[in-house]
């Protein structure tokens, strides 16, 4: 058992870089927590402010700030069996990016954990979902993002961006459930319309609904532009971080889906202000820590 132990750390030494600094702290073995957190520096398809790729360490930093105690549980964070294993290594190439993941994630779920991912753009989801339908057939994705996703290319001839995420996922017949997006162009909307795939949420109700392996995906522009201001594309008029916080202790507490992966994506340091949004960041990984893990 002592020498399977020793394999797995030295894979992912060989796959990850260490985090400067490991998240609020956690210091468990990877081979002892049942939930990996691991960075996801991409960004190279932004298609408006490029900087997410700096967004897994500064939401690390100012998470130190944050108090890690959960009334609910009665628990530190570090008490929990969690593991921050570092980041997929810096690379611009998308094909990079997803042949490392592939090595990576059988890791991860072949051991039977879950997985705590920090974009990164949008983007990031893909291989990590190309992997997931592969060992859960039936997955669906939870998407709390403003905008679709849906377009075929954007910008014009690029097929794999932040994007075009989601109509990747919606080729491979992925459910696709939206919480409460805002922001359409015509294109997108007429195929949401017309895909019998994906479906749009409104009330936290419909997400008790929800059944089966899930994969949920967080675009902090779903939050409104005062709280994160320091994304992508950001969008007016959005939820506040408290309503997404309440529709994910929906799913988790009240749901009856199975939880087996979860990505805060495209906060932007380098348009950040105060760092509010990689505070927002650290905030919803640190309950989302807290919802899905067990003592
Ligand atoms: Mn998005």
């Amino acid at each position: 058992m002592a020498e399977r132990r020793g394999c797995l750390h030295e894979e992912l030494g060989f796959l990850l870089s260490p985090p400067t600094k490991p998240f609020s702290g956690l210091d468990h073995s990877p081979e002892e927590a049942e939930t990996w957190i691991i960075g996801v520096p991409y960004d190279s398809t932004s298609s408006f402010k490029p900087g997410a790729r700096f967004a897994p360490a500064r939401i690390r930093e100012v998470g130190w700030e944050l108090e890690s105690f959960n009334p609910r549980l009665g628990v530190d964070i570090e008490e929990l069996p969690i593991s921050d294993v570092g980041d997929i290594p810096l690379t611009v190439e998308y094909s990079t990016l997803s042949n490392t993941l592939a090595r990576v994630l059988p890791l991860l779920y072949g051991h039977g954990k879950k997985g705590v991912f920090i974009g990164g753009t949008h983007l990031i989801s893909l291989p990590i979902m190309e992997y997931l339908h592969q060992v859960y057939p039936n997955i669906g994705i939870l998407v709390f993002d403003a905008h679709l996703d849906l377009r075929d290319e954007y910008p014009q001839g690029s097929k794999y961006t932040h994007a075009t995420v989601m109509r990747r996922l919606s080729e491979m017949h992925v459910p696709i459930y939206y919480y409460r997006p805002r922001a359409f162009s015509k294109e997108e909307y007429s195929y949401l319309a017309e895909s019998d795939n994906l479906s749009t949420l409104e009330t936290p109700e419909e997400l008790e609904a929800l059944r089966g392996p899930l994969y949920i995906s967080v675009d902090l522009d779903i939050i409104d532009p005062a709280y994160a201001p320091g994304v992508g594309n950001p969008e007016p008029l959005g939820l506040s971080p408290r309503e997404v916080l309440e529709a994910l202790s929906r799913v988790a507490l009240q749901g009856k889906s199975e939880i087996v992966g979860i990505d805060v994506v495209e906060a932007n340091p380098l348009v950040d202000v105060n760092d509010i949004t990689s505070l927002t960041a650290a905030k919803i990984l640190m309950e989302t820590l807290f919802l899905i893990s067990r003592r």
